[in-house]
């Protein structure tokens, strides 16, 4: 039961299974049979499938609430704002619904504190970018993509975007303007193949925002809210950004939530009228995204985690040499370069040993459990792994 239906638009070419149900790190297709989840819907799954707390708030607010749009209050929309942001350590949230979203939001938050508050003059502003990025699908995004796939064929691109090679802290400093607003990035690149910048980066970048007066925006709609053992992957710099974006796993893999999270001197040139989205901040979205913060700040997810990791690297590095060319780790997060095939045959062959995965950029595969895996089910995986190169 893997056929491709006439009825949807060919823009996936998924792994040949079909499920049907999920609970935890593993899930069934349709006809019963068991597959560890090792992709966790791109981190949206961070706490893995139907979480009995995340299913239970959204089911209490089900019986309750579910949209108000924001022409009105909702009783917990402030809640959550005020939840998130003090996670963040910042001021204020502006709620949205997809990823791509929030990335929108904080190029449009960027460009107008350009020019409202540093003074770019109207229409000039500039943001510079990463060489590898994976922001989303919209329009303006793919404009900045080097990726022909998901780039060609969309123009015209939005203009304003400059493009440096990523990690080159040298060159974002050799790309700044006096029209520069943002420098917009990922502090570990997923599409790229969980590409991990080199040690310094991060500080080294938020220095010299600050030194120019341009906002640094993290994207960590993947990497953030605990995927890399921490709430933050620049956490692991000690490096705080003005802009948080995120989105994936604050929806507790049951419906798509976003977020931008500054503080008020940025945020404040938001006005009434000026943004927003009929379904941001939704009452289900808001009572989901509490409960995601509640699961986050007991701690317990981060450990094991951290616990985690040294398995999930110790039984990345012992797979086959010859096999294998690169293994990146962090956290839970890890990209493997195969030598001898694509990530595409890889990640088949490993779906017949039950273990779903998915590559990118053609010999590369990456893995991201649930932060919530069992040690064993880990460890059951990387001998499926290990096996499956031969
Ligand atoms: C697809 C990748 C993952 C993201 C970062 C924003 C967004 C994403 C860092 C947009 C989305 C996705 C979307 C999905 C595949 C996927 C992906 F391979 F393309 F890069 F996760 F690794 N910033 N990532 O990773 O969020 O609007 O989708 O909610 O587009 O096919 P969205």
């Amino acid at each position: 039961m893997s056929e491709r239906s006439p009825f949807v638009a060919t823009n996936y070419h998924p792994l040949p299974v079909t499920l049907a149900r999920g609970e935890g790190s593993w899930v069934w297709d349709v006809d019963g049979r068991r597959y560890l989840d090792l992709l966790a819907g791109y981190s949206a799954l961070n706490f893995g499938h139907r979480h009995p707390a995340l299913i239970q708030a959204a089911k209490d607010q089900l019986d309750r609430l579910t949209l108000t749009s924001r022409a009105f209050n909702s009783a917990n929309l402030a809640e959550f704002c005020r939840r998130l942001a003090r996670f963040c350590g910042k001021e204020v949230v502006l709620p949205m619904n997809t990823g791509a979203e929030a990335v929108e939001t904080g190029i449009k938050l960027a460009r107008k504190w350009g020019y409202r508050v540093k003074g770019v003059p109207d229409g000039r502003a500039e943001i510079i970018v990463m060489k590898g990025n994976f922001h989303g699908r919209t329009s303006t995004i793919v404009s900045f993509s080097d990726d022909p796939d998901a780039r060609d064929g969309y123009g015209p691109y939005m203009p304003g975007f400059v493009s440096v090679p990523y990690g080159d802290v040298q060159a974002v400093r050799a790309a700044i303007t006096p029209h520069t607003v943002a420098v917009l990035f990922e502090p570990i690149q997923g599409e790229g193949g969980v590409l991990i910048p080199p040690d310094g980066f991060l500080r080294d970048l938020r220095g010299v925002c600050t030194e120019h007066d341009v906002l640094m925006i993290a994207d960590e709609i993947q990497s953030g809210l605990g995927r890399t053992g921490l709430p933050f992957a620049c956490d692991h710099e000690d490096v705080v950004p003005d802009v948080y974006l995120l989105g994936k796993a604050l929806g507790g893999g049951i419906m798509p939530v976003s977020a931008v999270v500054s503080d008020a001197s940025a945020m404040q040139v938001f006005t009434p009228g000026t943004h927003g989205s009929t379904f941001g901040g939704n009452p289900l979205a808001a009572a989901i995204g509490i409960a995601v913060l509640d699961l986050l700040e007991d701690g317990e997810m981060l450990e094991n985690t951290k616990r985690l990791e040294p398995v999930l690297r110790e039984g990345l590095e012992a797979l086959p040499a010859d096999k294998v060319t690169g293994v990146r780790v962090r956290g839970l997060w890890a990209g493997v370069d195969l030598a001898d095939r694509t990530g595409r045959a890889y990640s088949e062959g490993l779906m017949a040993r039950g273990v779903l995965c998915k590559d990118t950029h053609g010999r590369t595969v990456r893995f991201a459990p649930p932060l919530t895996i069992a040690e064993e089910d880990l460890r059951w995986a990387l001998g499926e792994l290990a096996a499956e190169l031969g």
